[in-house]
């Protein structure tokens, strides 16, 4: 699924903005189905108070039964579209929306998608009304159950004399907030009646001769009997490499290759400009920035352009204050400098893949990026078929959407599953191989949190990521533990598999201003302390096995509540509002210190 991009045949009109927004708290949650609160507009069927898009709704208001709301909330806007537009195809594309969605236009069902992080969109010209006002009406349940990515469980409350009647609890199986609505932008974009649907991009190099073969395919949707013009345009806008076929390889002599920022080389992020224009009975154009680069993954290097990387970063969340998980420009922006700032060179989009505006900047900085499936908390009882299928098709549309991007790098199917029971194991040989069979030129792994003794599905992994809590869940308090604890689980690793090893998570809770001499959990001064016992460790195995570090987290985040969390997570070397705490200062020393040694 091609990314919304204007050119001279392609216009995109923007529906983000305050749209009406009420819950349906019915104690069934059913009540705006049953009442067809899509069939006008919602201001007629209830009370509707204005919301934010893209945002989460749950930290907008000053109502906790909206924050905490588990089930349909609904939405409707009004638009035009202008009668120019008439003779295209007109689509409307959501970013995402959390979790399930169903999108009517003027009353009709125009889509439904399944799944909280992933663009979906419809064709809507046979709904649509161009001499007067449209209305879109959008449902969005955030209910999560034993077969959705993430999964979760109700579980309800029947005793009253302990709980009032309807009572519930929403079981996460994650440590995040669950954030729901209309996260990323919705828009309104046209293309001719015949269109470029879809473009493959893959990229070799021949360092021996330095030659770049952008391997191309095009899909074309409508009439096939028009012309295609294929052109690689460098960044002073000179076409290097032509084609005119639908699938074909372009040699680009003397590439500018993408490099991560961190590398010593003049313009390390380099994109180029695949352009593709198709000439029938209309013209369409769509230009792809792409990036000509290699990775390759060895017993013990991960390589890129042939180059050992090592990863010095760190994993995120999507959150921050009021927006909760919703797009923002500025929040983008600021973490990219703070990323850069701390010295970080790649970032795992734990814990589900990030909007397309996030991986934009990565693939324009030079950031890498291990790209996470939302499949995180995975437990014995979610490896059913049903399950197991709906990970296949999110596997599918995140390669479909993040495929041509050149910041990433790898991709991770699963965060934390219980990887060491019996059914996990064709659970994953299932969907590590149906990722590796769509993109066979980027490893695949997932992040483990078992160990080498009771682990079952590392063997399908090409790079093994390892969350490891020394000193915070086990022996708290205790950081002169860490680099023996470290050392011990690497060798024995070591010793199973012929495989890079990549620590994917680390950390320790630590308040913001909290102090203690001698250090305490909780402590700036016992995160700095934890962190530098795992570097420590690090360094005895850099250049050896070892292909990288991410902290636990950049960030603090939200979380439901619970005993062991104080307002969310607070495992940042930021706080929530990006502002570092103590250990911030030794990370970017560290980081910084690496650079050109990746
Ligand atoms: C890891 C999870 C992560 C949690 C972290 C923690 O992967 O999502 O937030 O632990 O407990 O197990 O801080």
């Amino acid at each position: 699924m091609l990314y919304p991009r204007g050119s001279e045949s392609r216009q995109i009109q923007s529906l983000d903005g305050m749209w009406n927004f009420r819950i349906d708290a019915s104690p069934n949650r059913n009540l705006g189905f049953e009442q067809k609160w899509y069939s006008g507009r919602l201001s007629t069927t209830g009370p509707v108070i204005p919301m934010a898009v893209p945002s989460s709704y749950n930290d907008v208001t000053e109502d906790k039964n909206i924050r905490d709301f588990v089930g349909w909330a609904w939405y409707d806007r009004e638009f035009f579209v202008s009668n120019v537009s008439q003779n295209r195809r007109i689509v409307l594309r959501f970013g995402s929306a959390h979790y399930y969605a169903i999108v009517y236009v003027n009353g009709i069902e125009a889509v439904r998608h399944d799944g909280g992080h992933l663009p979906f969109e419809a064709d809507v010209n046979a709904l649509l009304i161009v001499n007067g006002p449209n209305y879109v009406t959008v449902a969005v349940n955030n209910t999560l159950s034993p077969t959705t990515l993430p999964p979760g469980t109700i579980s309800y409350k029947t005793d009253t004399s302990k709980y009032p009647e309807g009572y519930f609890v929403q079981n996460l199986q994650m440590d995040f907030f669950n954030y729901a609505g209309i996260h990323r932008h919705v828009r309104l974009y046209t293309t001719p009646k015949t269109y470029i649907d879809d473009i493959t991009v893959t990229t070799t190099v021949d360092f021996a001769s330095n030659i770049g073969h952008v391997n191309y395919a095009i899909e074309v949707v409508g009439d096939q009997s028009g012309t295609l013009k294929i052109e690689v345009i460098d960044k002073s806008g000179a076409t290097v490499a032509t084609g005119t076929t639908s699938k074909g390889s372009l040699q680009v002599n003397n590439p500018q290759l993408w490099w991560p920022y961190t590398m010593n080389v003049n313009n390390p992020a380099y994109l180029y400009t695949l352009k593709v224009s198709l000439t029938g009975t209309d013209l369409d154009v769509y230009r792809l920035p792409i990036g000509i680069r290699v990775v390759n993954v060895t017993s013990d290097q991960f390589l890129i352009n042939n180059k050992p990387f090592y990863c010095h970063g760190v994993d995120k969340h999507e959150d921050s204050d009021i927006r909760g998980k919703g797009l923002d420009y500025a929040l983008i922006a600021k973490d990219f400098n703070m990323l850069k700032w701390l010295g970080v060179n790649c970032f795992r989009t734990s814990h589900y893949p990030y909007a397309e505006e996030i991986l934009d900047q990565a693939d324009q900085q030079g950031v890498v990026i291990i790209d996470e499936s939302p499949g995180v908390g995975i437990r014995s009882r979610n490896f059913g078929n049903e399950s197991l299928n709906h990970h296949l098709e999110v596997m599918s549309e995140m390669y479909r959407r993040d495929k041509n991007r050149p910041a990433v790098c790898m991709w991770s199917v699963a965060n934390e599953p219980e990887s060491d029971t019996a059914n996990a194991v064709p659970y994953f040989k299932s969907v590590i191989g149906y990722t590796k069979q769509l993109d066979p030129t980027r490893p695949v792994s997932f992040t483990c949190n078992k160990d080498y003794s009771n682990d079952k599905c590392v063997q399908f992994v090409d790079v093994i990521m390892i969350n490891r809590y020394y000193g915070w869940y086990s022996d708290t308090g205790h950081p002169e533990v860490i680099q023996r604890q470290v050392n011990t689980n690497f060798m024995e690793w070591r010793k199973i598999y012929n495989k890079p090893l990549l620590v994917s998570e680390f950390g320790a809770g630590t308040v913001a201003g909290l102090h203690r001499q001698p250090s305490m959990a909780f402590t700036e001064e016992y995160q700095i302390e934890v962190l530098s016992q795992f570097h420590q460790a690090f360094d005895q195995h850099i250049g050896k096995f070892l292909v990288g570090e991410l902290i636990w987290n950049f960030a603090d985040f939200m979380t439901a509540q619970n005993p062991k969390r104080v307002v969310g997570n607070k495992k940042g070397i930021l706080t929530r509002q990006r502002q570092p705490k103590a250990a911030a200062q030794l990370v970017r020393n560290r980081y910084n210190s690496m650079f050109n040694s990746s």
